[in-house]
């Protein structure tokens, strides 16, 4: 009888015995073990402060861009840092640590995990590939984003652009549109005769995607113009119910396998998914019945068969005469049409968004680069008149510099690596480090539109851009004439500023750098520029009397909300008047 109670103790005992075993072994794998066999333990970096986040509260609270620069501060240009049950994580703004690590791809791809959770919305588009796959998938996409198919689509972001005029005149015209042109009403001190406040963050955001749809697909979403679109809204669930990080959706997102479970978060992602697959496939199938139609005889990969990127691909995936390597699959075709709904839409409206708002608090500025705009004649003048036009380039130039959409992105050691520094480092030993060994499945952190680079997969892109050794004393303020003072070639300040950064395009991050820089790039800043430039000889942009504090909102994409307004989501209410003529 007495027995039982003392067997359940001992039980008890064992218990907690066994459970302590195990943390105590799990606390010295994850944090000792781990450190002592790290090959870069010798960098120096913040100490992590809790046993289970390491340091990535700080990370959250602070905003990767803001976090990475106060630590840039006080650990250099190169550094680690510890993440989620303690995984490390190594950063670098060094330049030539940043350009290997870009330009060797297949030794630095995306982080498996993060690929396959955007491969299961996406499809395996060229965002997504890595390898064979992608150097297939860009070379047959790289025509359709030159600079002279990027000509062709002109007329499409003049007429988007002029839908957008006539949407923000209504706008402003019609008292009983006031509560759709933003998500909470006008202040008092808001309300301004013959003026509105205006969320342009939305009415630009649909302006791009339409652009993206007839560009990219042959697909008018008319976002301008109705307020539903079957495809757009299966697009936002799917990606609102993927980036619902509930601690359920965290295990999937982690755990192979975990994905199958159908919780809600997943059956809306399979739901949104066979919608955006349905209507894919449905664009795929009529336009290769119109090229069976044109091309009885077979099509052959010289035919000319339409300009969007969507015929193209589709080319690659009929013609008769391409070798394997110059082939799409159905299934590849199918992913670029959700891929470029991602890339193209949000990274373009929000770049435009945050330059109104630039403009808005500098109405000086605003207004020279309206008399720019206003100096030329024509309404819709060719691309090459638009990007002539030097202050509109170096507001554009500055804007995607100090506000990039994509402030960073990660990457992950694929083998063990050793990674060049330019600007050797002091070891934690005090030995003088010229180059670091990363182990595979190091993630490393690159701040994109900036200067900095994080080594444990995340690449930092906004560091760059606010570096004050790079750019200046002036740094982090919005003054576009930086761009008039550097462009001469003769300038030391432009031949030190290319060294510092590998980007692709002006000497910044904004749309990375190396074999997978933003293949979108030329597109964008044609249609950003065409855009800016109908808006301004239409509207003036002003802040909000009210002056709401605009916050900036990271989830891959950097948007702006505003505090005390959380509940209203993402927006930028600027007042927009129109110019009387
Ligand atoms: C201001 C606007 C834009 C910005 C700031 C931007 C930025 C970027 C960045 C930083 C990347 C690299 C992502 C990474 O590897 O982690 C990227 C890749 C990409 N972008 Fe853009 N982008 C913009 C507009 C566009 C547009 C308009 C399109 C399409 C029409 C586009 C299509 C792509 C694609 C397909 C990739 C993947 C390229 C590859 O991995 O080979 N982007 N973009
Ligand atoms: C992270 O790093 C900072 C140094 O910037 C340090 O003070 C802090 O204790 C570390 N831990 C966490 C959880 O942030
Ligand atoms: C396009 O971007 C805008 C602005 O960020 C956003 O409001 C809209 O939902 C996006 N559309 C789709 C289909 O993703
Ligand atoms: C996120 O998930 C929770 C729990 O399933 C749900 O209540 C909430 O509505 C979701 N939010 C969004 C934006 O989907
Ligand atoms: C625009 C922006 O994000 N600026 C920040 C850049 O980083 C510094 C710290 O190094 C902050 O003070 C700025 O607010």
């Amino acid at each position: 009888m007495s027995m039982l109670p003392i067997d359940l103790e001992w039980l008890a005992l064992g218990v907690a015995g066994a459970v302590a075993v195990l943390f105590t072994g799990l606390w010295f794998y994850l944090w000792l073990y781990r450190e002592w066999t790290l090959p870069f333990r010798n960098v120096d970096g913040p100490k992590p402060s809790h046993f289970l986040w390491g340091n990535i509260s700080e990370i959250i609270k602070a905003g990767p861009d803001m976090q990475h620069s106060v630590w840039r501060k006080e650990f250099g240009l190169t550094y680690r840092y510890r993440v989620l049950f303690g995984s490390p994580r190594f950063y670098s703004a060094d330049p030539v640590a940043l350009s290997y690590i870009l330009g060797h791809t297949d030794k630095f791809p995306k982080p498996p995990q993060m690929r396959k959770n955007m491969a299961d919305m996406l499809g395996n588009g060229v965002l997504i590939a890595e390898g064979h796959d992608h150097r297939r998938q860009r070379k047959i996409l790289n025509p359709s984003f030159s600079a002279s198919a990027v000509r062709d689509m002109i007329p499409v972001f003049y007429d988007k652009a002029f839908e957008l005029r006539d949407k923000l005149v209504s706008l402003i015209e019609d008292d009983n549109l006031a509560a759709i042109a933003a998500p909470t009403p006008a202040k008092p001190e808001d309300v301004v005769p013959g003026a509105r406040k205006i969320d342009v963050l939305k009415f630009l955001g649909m302006a791009t995607i339409d652009v993206i749809g007839i560009a990219g697909f042959n697909y008018d979403f008319r976002a301008l113009h109705q307020p539903r679109n079957e495809l757009a809204e299966a697009f936002r669930d799917m990606f609102s119910a993927g980036q619902n990080l509930t601690v359920m959706g965290i295990i999937q997102a982690l755990v192979p396998g975990a994905d199958l479970i159908p919780t809600k978060r997943m059956r809306t992602i399979w739901a949104s998914q066979a919608t955006t697959r349905r209507i894919g496939k449905r664009l795929i199938e009529e336009k290769k019945k119109a090229i069976r139609q044109q091309h009885a005889g077979g099509l052959e990969k010289g035919d000319d068969i339409g300009t969007d990127m969507l015929s193209l691909c589709i080319r690659a995936n009929m013609a008769a005469d391409l070798k394997p390597d110059q082939k799409l699959t159905d299934e590849e075709v199918l992913a670029q049409i959700t891929t470029f709904m991602l890339a193209g839409n949000e990274t373009s409206s929000t770049a435009l968004t945050w330059i109104l708002w630039q403009l808005a608090l500098h109405p000086e500025l605003q207004d020279r680069l309206r008399e720019e705009c206003q100096s030329v004649d024509d309404e819709r003048p060719s691309i090459e008149t638009v990007s002539a036009l030097p202050y509109m380039d170096a507001v554009v130039r500055e804007g995607l510099r100090l506000l990039p959409p994509a402030p960073s992105t990660v990457r992950e050691a694929s083998e063990d690596a050793v990674v060049p520094l330019g600007t050797p480092i002091n070891g934690r030993d005090g030995k003088m480090i010229d180059s670091i060994r990363l182990n595979k499945g190091t993630t490393i952190f690159v701040l994109g539109g900036c200067e900095d680079a994080i080594p444990d997969g995340t690449v930092a892109i906004m560091a760059v851009n606010h570096s004050t050794e790079i750019w200046g004393a002036d740094a982090l303020e919005f003054n576009p004439d930086r761009f008039a003072r550097i462009s001469s070639d003769s300038d030391p300040e432009k031949a030190h500023i290319a060294n510092q950064v590998p980007g692709v395009w002006g000497n910044l991050l904004t749309f990375l750098g190396g074999t997978r820089n933003c293949i979108g790039y030329r597109f964008a800043l044609a249609e950003i520029k065409v855009i800016l430039f109908v808006l301004m000889r239409s509207f003036t942009f002003e802040n909000l009397p009210s002056k709401p504090e605009i916050e900036k909102k990271t989830a891959i994409v950097m948007r702006p909300r505003i505090k005390g307004e959380e509940a209203a989501g993402l927006q930028m209410p600027l007042l927009v008047k129109p110019i009387s003529a």
